[in-house]
């Protein structure tokens, strides 16, 4: 214990204990960082507040956050800075899409999906980013959290991929404006993994059943690998890193 002593991170994106969110606050906990949660849902916040305490972690600060609202994101960030001071990193794990964009044929997207896709998935890393410059006079690290759907063509994945698709490009984007102040953004590329979100994409078990037949290591991986991982890219060890994707994945994404 102990790589993130000191450090304050803030994880955007726990729905529930099957949340990628959750597997990377469990990770950072471990090693010792100050945890600040966001959440949307009163649900949400219920399901956290009772994970919490089912784990003893206690919390910097639960703060309400919806990444569709400008005005949600600033009165988030200026509470963190507020109570918490300066920050360390940022743990961005959500995205969203009507259910109904997520099955037959992209072609099919309405204008409405398209936009809603980009904005709770891409642009809310833009809009969070930029708050960060504020938070993180120390420099800090972002990390995002992608699918292989951005670079290639899954089925059923659709407007969520081509979301994913702005989102890596921003990574990239972003890492280069901030870096000057030595903020780093990254990415991790995870295969699929059962939340409460992927319950929205079409044909999902399918796909996983492709991973463990073909990925080289034979298998699916789970949050608490997605989390160490994450704990890499908001750690000292990764501090040459930003503007990358890396794929967390059993290796799936070198296969043709
Ligand atoms: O197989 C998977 N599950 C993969 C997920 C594979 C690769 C990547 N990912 C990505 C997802 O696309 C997402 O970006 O990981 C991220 C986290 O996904 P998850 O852990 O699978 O999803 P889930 O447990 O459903 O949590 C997503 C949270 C939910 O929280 P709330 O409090 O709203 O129930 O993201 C939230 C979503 O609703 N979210 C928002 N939070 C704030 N403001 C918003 C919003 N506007 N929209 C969605």
């Amino acid at each position: 214990s102990g790589m993130m002593n000191n450090k304050k991170i803030v994880v955007m994106g726990v729905a529930n204990e099957r949340s990628i969110a959750w597997g990377i606050a469990k990770s950072l906990h471990r090693e010792g960082a100050q945890l600040i949660f966001t959440y949307r849902k009163e649900r949400s916040f219920e399901k956290l507040k009772g994970l919490l305490e089912q784990t003893g972690i206690t919390p910097l600060l639960t703060v309400s956050c919806d990444v569709l609202d400008d005005e949600s994101i600033s009165a988030a960030f200026a509470h963190i800075k507020e109570q918490a001071g300066s920050i360390d990193g940022i743990v961005h794990s959500l995205a969203f899409s009507d259910k109904d964009e997520l099955k037959g044929e992209y072609l099919e997207t309405s204008r409405e999906g398209y936009l809603l896709a980009q904005n709770s998935s891409a642009f809310s890393l833009v809009a969070i980013a930029k708050q960060a410059k504020g938070v993180m006079s120390e420099g800090g690290s972002i990390v995002t959290q992608s699918y292989i759907g951005a670079e290639r063509v899954v089925k059923n994945y659709n407007v969520m991929g081509v979301a994913k698709a702005a989102l890596e490009a921003s990574v990239r984007y972003l890492a280069e404006d901030l870096g000057k102040y030595n903020i780093r953004v990254n990415a991790i590329s995870a295969g699929p993994i059962k939340t409460l979100s992927a319950k929205g994409v079409s044909g999902f078990n399918d796909i996983m059943q492709t991973i463990e037949e073909r990925a080289p290591l034979r298998r699916n991986i789970d949050q608490e690998e997605v989390g160490d991982a994450t704990l890499f890219l908001l750690s000292h060890l990764s501090r040459g890193i930003t503007g990358e994707v890396l794929h967390v994945d059993a290796g799936y994404h070198i296969l043709g």
